[in-house]
């Protein structure tokens, strides 16, 4: 088949997600064709997905499920990158595969880079709409470089000292009411022992009371400098994975269900719960982390998913998150290594 230049094909908009409509030809093509096409043109959309960290690709139609995205996103990447030990509720569809992250519709996601509390976190991810939802549900996107450069300088000084580090308490005995992932879905295992040296593994601690296994993770800086083009990226979740979340949403929400967390925080989060403190163990102040949800909300980019869109982010620079929505939305999802 014919191979088209990168040059003619429509691009319409500079802004991020750079769209990437497919070339006539392409629509009606197999997934080997599609395949090719776009093998051929890595290079260049690797070198714009570093200037605007995010490629959204539409019209692809060989790319129709669980399998054929996943041999899309393996153009991208050396190797995929499994979900051990990571926050989000989401199960596997296809080897690489998993569905997006599975909370009630009407929560919202705070933006954010996957894995950014763990030293290892994927290069970049992969999203694909097998159904858009009905109201709402977008993908946010913001540029995390941006978000760098609007913080204010002592709030960065601030982090960077310290460091940052995630707190992690899973009840050993998961109740009735699953109020997140257990231990044993977390870590994809059954086994205490294999828990601990993951957790060691990577520079982490763990401490196993009568009730609870809590978890230290390994401690992580605020922000990054990208290996390749080594701008400074603002690199963490502890703006999301805090106990004042709750109140946050709750704070210009009309939503009954917001108030509702909100007011059963005090006890949830003493159950279960993820929470960022400073490298040394010291609480982040409230008003920070509300500078930064102000700020990474102000940078913040949303589209309209549209059924077969493929969505790959830079997973350093560009974060991500999720509206609340109405209707069925099903996203899937893959974690790529360079
Ligand atoms: O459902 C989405 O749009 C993205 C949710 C998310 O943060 C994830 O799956 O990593
Ligand atoms: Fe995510």
């Amino acid at each position: 088949m014919k191979i088209v230049n990168i040059a003619s094909v429509e691009i319409e908009s500079q802004l991020a997600p750079q769209l990437i409509c497919a070339p006539e030809l392409l629509e009606t093509a197999s997934l080997d064709d599609t395949i090719a096409w776009v093998s051929e043109q890595r290079g260049q959309f690797e070198q714009r997905l570093l200037q605007v960290g995010a490629l959204l690709f539409r019209g692809f139609n060989g790319i129709k499920d669980a399998a054929t995205f996943q041999t899309f996103a393996s153009v991208f990447g050396s190797d995929f990158m499994t979900y051990v030990g990571g926050v989000s509720p989401r199960r596997k569809v296809q080897d690489q595969v998993f569905n997006s992250t599975d909370v009630p519709r009407w929560v919202p996601i705070e933006l954010h880079q996957e894995m950014s509390y763990r030293r290892q976190f994927p290069d970049k991810l992969a999203f694909f709409c097998v159904t858009p939802p009905h109201t709402g549900g977008e993908t946010p996107i913001a540029d995390m470089r941006r978000v760098y450069q609007a913080l204010p300088p002592e709030l960065i000084d601030r982090f960077t000292q310290k460091g940052l580090r995630l707190r992690r308490r899973f009840p050993l005995k998961s109740g009735k009411i699953k109020l997140s992932n257990s231990w044993q879905v977390t870590f994809q295992t059954d086994s205490l022992e294999v828990v601990k040296q993951i957790v060691e593994n990577q520079g982490g601690i763990l401490i196993q009371t009568q009730s609870y296994l809590d978890i230290e993770n390994e401690i992580t800086p605020a922000w990054i400098t990208h290996p390749i083009t080594e701008e400074a990226i603002w690199f963490n979740q502890a703006h999301m994975l805090h106990k004042s979340i709750p109140y946050y949403w709750a704070n210009g929400s009309r939503d009954w269900r917001h108030w509702a967390m909100a007011l059963l925080t005090p006890i949830g989060s003493w159950i279960a719960f993820n929470h960022y403190v400073y490298g040394d163990g010291s609480e982040i102040a409230v008003a920070d982390l509300n500078i930064i949800r102000r700020i990474v909300h102000e940078h913040q980019i949303l589209w309209p998913w549209q059924q077969g869109d493929i969505l790959l982010l830079e997973n350093r620079i560009m974060a991500h998150g999720r509206k609340p929505f109405t209707g069925k939305r099903s996203i899937l999802a893959a974690l790529l290594k360079n």
